[in-house]
């Protein structure tokens, strides 16, 4: 039997971050209120940090992305509106049909390019107002960086040109911004940038940023009061929240900067991966911290299972495809030994002395 990794280490998701020792103490030492009074002073410092942040007039912390990105939808959408999103996008994916639930507002897929969706098409998308057959198109949703695209991010322009197409027919755009500080990292500009090409954004500290919980969305005055009563309504008013908006004003502080050693590891785990046979990953396509590494002729269940076993948890995010996320706390003497799992796993030679192997 292989010989297990001494320690887990996790690789699933971003979400499975542990607060910092500044966050934990940040969290025990909170000025608190109850925020449904909009009295947690906690709470009103970090949505006045993460809307200036975003350039944006106001922001809602809110529990979670999904919460945030159907709030966003609500706000620009109304019941019997249709709102354009990527065919492989979160909202669209894995955020349980809450915008058909709740608001009644049809979702339409449109293919994209590695997340991206060109003005071209969304502009023939767009349904023509005069036409009563047809659902009004209220908004389009931008994912970046896009989570089943591998943390693929919009070039800038790209990302401007499909907006202003969006504004000219008169439609919002809300942008997933769940890992917004990736995406703005990796094209290495200031995060309201990217903002600034959408009139909502949501975007959450529970993942590369290391909070145990939440995620803010950010707009204009007029949509985030709106937005904060339907947060009332889906039971997001969250009372004392400012244990968890302390977290998140240190996260600002102190977790952006350091997104980029989780890029750069999810680079060289790319790299290691991609020299293992029986493993196609493109890592040159890694542009954040998110790793797809396609598993031709082997279930993606199996691979998982068996790194499991070595104490190597990944996430099987297709057949035959298994999703990698770097993060704080996983340190690059972590990426070799995954990448000697991986190997192990397909029978391959580790690569690094010094990790035991047994038969
Ligand atoms: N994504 C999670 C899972 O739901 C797949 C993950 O592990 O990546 N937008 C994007 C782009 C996301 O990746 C996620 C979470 C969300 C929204 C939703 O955030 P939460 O989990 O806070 O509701």
């Amino acid at each position: 039997m292989a010989t297990p990794l001494t320690s887990v280490i996790d690789l699933r998701s971003d979400t499975v971050t542990l607060p910092s020792e500044e966050m934990r103490r940040a969290m025990a030492a909170a000025e608190l209120g109850d925020d449904v009074f909009r009295e947690d002073p906690t709470v009103n410092r970090l949505e006045a940090r993460a809307a200036e942040l975003m350039g944006k007039e106001a922001a809602l912390l809110v529990p979670s992305g999904t919460m945030g990105n159907l709030i966003g939808l609500l706000v620009n959408a109304r019941s019997g509106q249709e709102v354009i999103v990527e065919a492989d996008a979160h909202v669209f994916y894995y955020e349980g049909g809450g915008a058909a639930t709740v608001g009644g507002i049809q979702l339409r897929p449109l293919h994209g390019t590695r997340g991206v969706l060109c003005p071209d098409k969304i502009e023939a998308a767009i349904r023509p107002r005069t036409d009563v057959h047809q659902p009004p198109t209220a908004a389009v949703a931008f994912e970046d960086s896009h989570n089943r695209r591998g943390g693929a991010v919009w070039p800038l322009e790209a990302l401007r040109d499909a907006s202003a197409v969006v504004h000219e027919h008169g439609a919002a755009v809300h942008l997933d911004g769940a890992r917004i500080f990736n995406a703005a990292l990796a094209v290495g500009v200031p995060a309201r940038v990217l903002a600034e090409c959408a009139d909502t954004v949501t975007f959450c500290l529970s993942k590369g940023l290391g909070c145990p919980v939440g995620s803010v969305l950010t707009g204009s005055s007029e949509a985030i009061t709106a937005g904060r009563r339907w947060r009332k309504m889906l039971g997001g008013g969250m009372r004392q929240a400012g244990v968890l908006a302390a977290a998140g004003l240190v996260a600002l502080d102190t977790m952006v900067g350091r997104l980029a050693d989780d890029h750069q590891n999810a680079r060289t785990l790319a790299e290691g991966l991609a020299g293992i046979p029986g493993l196609d990953c493109d890592a040159n396509g890694v542009q954040t911290n998110i790793v797809m590494v396609q598993t031709p002729g082997l279930a993606a269940t199996e691979l998982v299972a068996a790194c499991r076993a070595r104490g190597l948890l990944a996430l099987a995010s297709g057949p035959q495809r298994v999703r990698l996320v770097t993060h704080y706390g996983i340190e690059q003497t972590d990426i070799d030994r995954v990448i000697d799992a991986f190997a192990v796993a397909l029978g391959a030679q580790p690569a690094v002395a010094g990790v035991a192997v047994s038969s």
